[in-house]
């Protein structure tokens, strides 16, 4: 991660507001409230402001988008080799020594964390950074830079919400493994978890691929899980890295897919072992966790299922969005 230059300090400016917006305490985290349709912890609000306020996009620039739990650390680790494949071969690559949360740093989480300002500039380019926030939250900047990219990945909100449990449990961020899932199933359906509500993320992300395919790609979980050596030809092609037929012929494309596999990365010791200091302390451990497609079978009941898949329908609308629910 880039050293940082500066810090901005938290002002009573920012407590006052995060005040009147009148937090709620959830039972995933802490606090949170709704800024602009979006709810938040204090720190990723303040976070994001900073970054909001500072961040200067670069043509060159990448970056991955996502509602936690997508499958974000899959995306950074696939981008990052894709894009560095000639710096590094597969097998003297970064990510047999670094989880991928290291290469591919967080905007919010972790670069613009307790009003540091960092120094980005000396961040080697191209820059691949990565973000939770919504797409109408994206500095203008980013928006309004011609060729710097964005990709967003997107999962079916039963896992989403599956996968999110897991990690909050397993990093000790609620209480009991045998506590009722009822609360923050009807928080999730509300929208009341950080950066929800999860259908204006993924709805905001769609309608700008839509409207500018060029600058944003729109990948599903769903698929990567399908057919990962397509999807790793999709982005290198989107991101203006397309593999020679040399490559192809040579393997290059099924060697990414290995090594950014789950139960590749799973296994590395600096997977297995060690924390990250974002918003939390997480387990590195607690991003690799099952990675399947409807694993919400195991959690959720007949009836929470058909409500969080109805609502979703119906909040997808006319939108053209689809997202498979269950593993074919
Ligand atoms: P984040 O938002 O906190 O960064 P994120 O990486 O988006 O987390 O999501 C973690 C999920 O991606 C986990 O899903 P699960 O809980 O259903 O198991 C994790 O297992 C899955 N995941 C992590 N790495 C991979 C990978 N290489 N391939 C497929 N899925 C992965």
């Amino acid at each position: 991660m880039s050293s940082s230059t500066e810090v901005e300090q938290k002002d009573d400016h920012f407590e006052e507001l995060f005040q009147r917006l009148q937090p709620k305490k959830p039972v995933a985290g802490g606090l949170v409230a709704n800024y602009q349709g979006v709810w938040f912890y204090a720190d990723l609000l303040q976070a994001t402001l900073t970054f909001q306020k500072h961040f200067k996009a670069i043509d060159s620039d990448i970056i991955l988008a996502s509602m936690p739990k997508s499958g974000t650390t899959w995306l950074k680790a696939l981008t990052f080799s894709i894009v560095n494949r000639n710096n590094h071969s597969v097998d003297d690559s970064p990510l047999l020594f670094s989880n991928p949360h290291y290469l591919v740093p967080f905007l919010e989480i972790y670069l613009y964390k307790d009003g540091n300002i960092p120094d980005i500039d000396s961040m080697p380019c191209p820059r691949i950074l990565a973000t939770h926030l919504p797409y109408q939250f994206l500095p203008s900047s980013i928006l309004d830079c011609s060729n710097c990219r964005i990709i967003y990945l997107c999962r079916n909100p039963l896992d989403v919400f599956t996968s999110l449990l897991q990690f909050l449990l397993q990093n000790g961020l609620i209480s009991s493994p045998s506590m009722s899932i009822d609360v923050p199933f009807e928080e999730f359906c509300q929208g009341i978890h950080p950066y929800g509500p999860f259908w204006d993320h993924c709805l905001g992300y769609w309608d700008a691929s839509l409207k500018n395919p060029q600058k944003v790609l729109f990948l599903k979980y769903e698929d990567l899980k399908k057919d990962v050596n397509s999807s790793v030809k999709k982005i290198a092609d989107f991101l203006g890295y397309p593999f020679s037929a040399e490559e192809q012929e040579a393997g290059l494309v099924e060697e990414i897919a290995m090594l950014c596999s789950f139960e590749n990365l799973k296994n590395l010791d600096c997977n297995k072992e060690g924390e990250i200091h974002g918003a939390f302390r997480v387990k590195h451990s607690s991003f690799f966790r099952k990675a399947e497609v409807g694993d919400w079978v195991n959690v959720l009941t007949p009836s929470m299922a058909n409500r969080l898949e109805k609502l979703f329908q119906e909040k997808l609308g006319e939108s053209g969005l689809t997202l498979e629910i269950k593993s074919k």
